[in-house]
């Protein structure tokens, strides 16, 4: 009873369309580029496109994203070892958006100051860039959110930014444990003002959820034609 009573996971006005999905496939299999890694803010270049970021705790799977939705291996580096990305690395799609892979944060091995250091470039990153149409938030499945990734979505909400949690490694669960953790976190975030109500799942290995992402992406960088 309580389990049908519960609204479902993914709300039914959030599927894109197969219009969308379609465009967003063909948008993301144009030629991609990495533009950039940016130590510092100040190094960033122009805001002349769109972009979308992807956030996170290190090693819960950004850059293996970005390379899920280009589907290319190697266009950002992935790598076992927590704390592989430590700039702001930027990617160019066909000349119309860019991607942004964060330096992840809750990496309890590297040196306290170098940890700072990259952490207060994602913070900044978040804050600051005036053509950043939406952070995904990337959250371990396995997991589901931690401390760290409360204290991650307080600052998005205290600074509005626009925010989407995308669960990752999906392919690590099975199906009644995948709901089970998307409910979860549904009701984790349903009341934070700056959080988009759906929430993504998501597997770089196997593909799952990789064509409603680009999607989105697509949509809220102002890309899928007919939509504003
Ligand atoms: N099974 C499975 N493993 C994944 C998936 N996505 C990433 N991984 C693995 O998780 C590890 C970390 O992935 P990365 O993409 O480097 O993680 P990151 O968030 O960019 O990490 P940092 O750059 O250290 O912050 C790698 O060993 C990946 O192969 C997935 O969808 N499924
Ligand atoms: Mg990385």
């Amino acid at each position: 009873m309580a389990e049908d009573a519960h609204p479902p996971a993914i709300p039914e006005t959030a599927v894109p369309t197969p219009e969308a999905i379609e465009f967003a496939r063909v948008l993301f299999a144009r030629p991609s580029s990495f533009v950039m890694g940016a130590a510092e803010f100040e190094q960033l270049p122009d805001t002349d496109l769109p972009e979308v970021a992807f956030a996170g705790r290190s090693n819960v799977g950004k850059s293996s994203l970005i390379n899920g939705l280009v589907g290319r291996k190697d266009l950002a580096r992935a790598s076992n070892e927590p704390g592989r990305t430590r700039e702001v690395n930027l990617f160019d799609i066909d000349g119309r958006l860019r991607l942004a892979d964060l330096p992840g944060y809750g990496w309890a091995k590297a040196a306290k100051t170098t940890t700072r250091k990259f952490q207060n470039l994602g913070r900044a990153y978040l804050r600051g860039r005036p053509n950043l149409m939406r952070a995904y938030l990337l959250i371990d499945s396995r997991h589901g959110l931690k401390p760290p990734d409360i204290e991650a979505m307080d600052a998005l909400d205290q600074a509005a930014v626009s925010y989407q949690i995308v669960l990752t490694k999906a392919d690590k669960l099975k199906a009644g444990e995948l709901e089970r953790v998307l409910r979860r976190t549904s009701d984790a975030i349903s009341k934070r003002p700056a959080a988009h109500p759906e929430v993504l799942a998501t597997s770089s290995a196997k593909g799952a959820g990789m064509p409603e992402l680009r999607a989105g992406v697509a949509a809220v960088c102002g890309l899928i034609p007919g939509q504003a």
